[in-house]
């Protein structure tokens, strides 16, 4: 059993609604009693693409399956909530980034271990430092060690209002 991190993102069709259907998803691949996600934030678009305002998160989980079993199983959820790949870094309804397994490093055509973009974004760290505050990363790096006070004011929290 190893313990995984995905980054969530969604930016069309009600990302709230995406998300919340994600962690659904998300769920039934988890170890019982294991999953947890993080509060949601707004965020804006990072990137030269000019598109709405996005909804992160992140959740962990235990899971049994291998790294590129999970990345399939992933894709296969975006996929059912109709994600289409038009442009590298365009509005998306969901994104699902495997972030962590485990210690596990590793780098292929499919998949980067650690995700290759995570220590630098503000709605991965503080987020995943939410639930996992104080976790260490396969580099030995300390999660929050890398959230500066400015990434924090990049993220608006949402209500259950919102
Ligand atoms: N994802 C992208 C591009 N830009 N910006 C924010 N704020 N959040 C994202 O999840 C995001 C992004 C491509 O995956
Ligand atoms: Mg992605
Ligand atoms: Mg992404």
């Amino acid at each position: 059993m190893t313990q995984v991190f995905v980054a969530l993102g969604a930016n069309l069709a009600e990302p709230v609604s995406q998300l919340n259907r994600a962690c659904e998803a998300l769920l039934s691949l988890a170890a019982p009693g294991s999953f947890s996600v993080s509060p949601y934030y707004a965020s804006k678009p990072m990137g030269e693409v000019l598109q709405p305002d996005y909804v992160n998160a992140v959740a962990s989980f235990d899971t049994e399956l291998t790294p590129l079993a999970l990345l399939d199983a992933l894709q296969a959820i975006e996929a059912q909530q109709g994600r289409e790949r038009l442009i590298r870094w365009g509005a998306r309804t969901l994104d699902l980034d495997l972030l962590l397994y485990g210690d596990m490093m590793m780098e292929s055509e499919r998949l980067t271990l650690p995700h290759y973009g995570m220590k630098a974004r503000s709605f991965v760290l503080v987020p995943l430092a939410d639930i996992a505050p104080s976790y260490i990363l396969p580099c030995g790096t300390p999660v929050a060690a890398l959230i500066s006070t400015s990434m924090r004011d990049e993220l608006q929290p949402l209500t259950s209002e919102d």
